[in-house]
């Protein structure tokens, strides 16, 4: 199958000095990670997910709700990056200046190579202390299994005691501040904007699309099928990032060019 790439896009990407990449759930999809509204499926089925990804949620029970990130976290553990992370770390070797701004909490963009990576949700490998907030030390290998399915103890912050959280941004939790900072500017500056695999439900995230287009930044969508962000952007390209995306390197740096 041939994905058509607008000849307008490949002229403004021949001449960008700074590319941006807004990245959600879809990214990593094919690197077997479900997406933010898949993962809950199966021992989570009953669960939506700001039921689980908030700090009440937490509160309320600690054992559900880390053993949901650690089941999340062992599928990243033996997942690998997909066309999709790799291209885009590539696409850094092609234009001066490339920010990838993400809202997964995985690793999958750093380990394709992608440097400065932007995490405005937080990362799953890089949990914290519930109470005192200090960073908590996970020991290496894949996390066990959760007994009888999902529920674990969380670990012990072993500077005060305090129960150990995932490293993530929960709904109700702000953005921090630096990387919310890094994200406005790169979408401020850059020639194009691509957000990939995101349902653009999720604010402030998705108000970084629009930030874009009010500026000189052609936006440019990659998903599976329409999102709120159909309007905003210039191109709507349909289909799997990771096929979508080595096509436009290859239609805008492809071998013969
Ligand atoms: C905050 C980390 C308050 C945890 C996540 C207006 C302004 C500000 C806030 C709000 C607002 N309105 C409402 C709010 C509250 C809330 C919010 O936005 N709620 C939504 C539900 C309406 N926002 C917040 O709470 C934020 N904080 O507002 O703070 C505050 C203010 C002042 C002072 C104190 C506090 C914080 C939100 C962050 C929550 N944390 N993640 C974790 O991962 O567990 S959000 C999480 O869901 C993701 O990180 C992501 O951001 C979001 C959506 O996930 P997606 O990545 O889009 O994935 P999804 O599954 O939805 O979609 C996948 C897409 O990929 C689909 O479109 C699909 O078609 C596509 N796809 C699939 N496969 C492929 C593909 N595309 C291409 N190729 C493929 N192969
Ligand atoms: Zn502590």
């Amino acid at each position: 199958m041939t994905i058509e790439i607008p000849s307008e896009l490949i002229v403004v990407l021949r001449n960008a000095r700074h590319v941006a990449f807004l990245t959600g759930a879809g990214v990593s999809a094919e690197s077997g990670i479900p997406t933010f509204r898949d993962a809950l499926t199966g021992l989570w089925e009953n669960f939506d997910a700001e039921q689980l990804a908030s700090a009440d949620a937490f509160r309320r029970d600690r054992e559900l709700v880390w053993g949901w990130y650690e089941w999340r976290r062992m599928k990243v553990l033996k997942a690998e990056p997909n066309a999709a992370h790799c291209t885009i770390s590539t696409i850094a070797s092609k234009v001066p200046h490339v920010d990838v701004v993400t809202q997964n909490v995985d690793d999958l963009h750093e380990r394709a190579g992608s440097e400065n990576v932007v995490h405005l949700h937080g990362r799953l490998d890089h949990p914290i202390c519930f109470a005192c907030r200090r960073l908590h030390e996970l020991s290496l290998g894949i996390p066990e299994e959760p007994e009888g399915g999902r529920r674990l103890a969380p670990p012990r912050c072993e500077y005060c005691g305090g129960y150990v959280r995932p490293g993530v941004v929960w709904f109700g939790e702000s953005v921090p501040e630096s990387e919310w900072k890094v994200a406005v500017d790169a979408c401020r500056k850059c020639d194009v904007l691509f957000t990939v695999g995101t349902s653009s439900i999720v604010q402030p995230a998705a108000s970084l699309p629009v930030i874009a287009a009010r500026g000189r930044a052609m936006v440019v969508q990659i998903n599976l099928g329409p999102t709120s962000l159909d309007g905003i952007a210039q191109f709507n390209l349909v289909g799997q990032a990771g096929v979508i995306i080595p096509a436009l390197f290859d239609a805008v740096w492809g071998p013969s060019k």
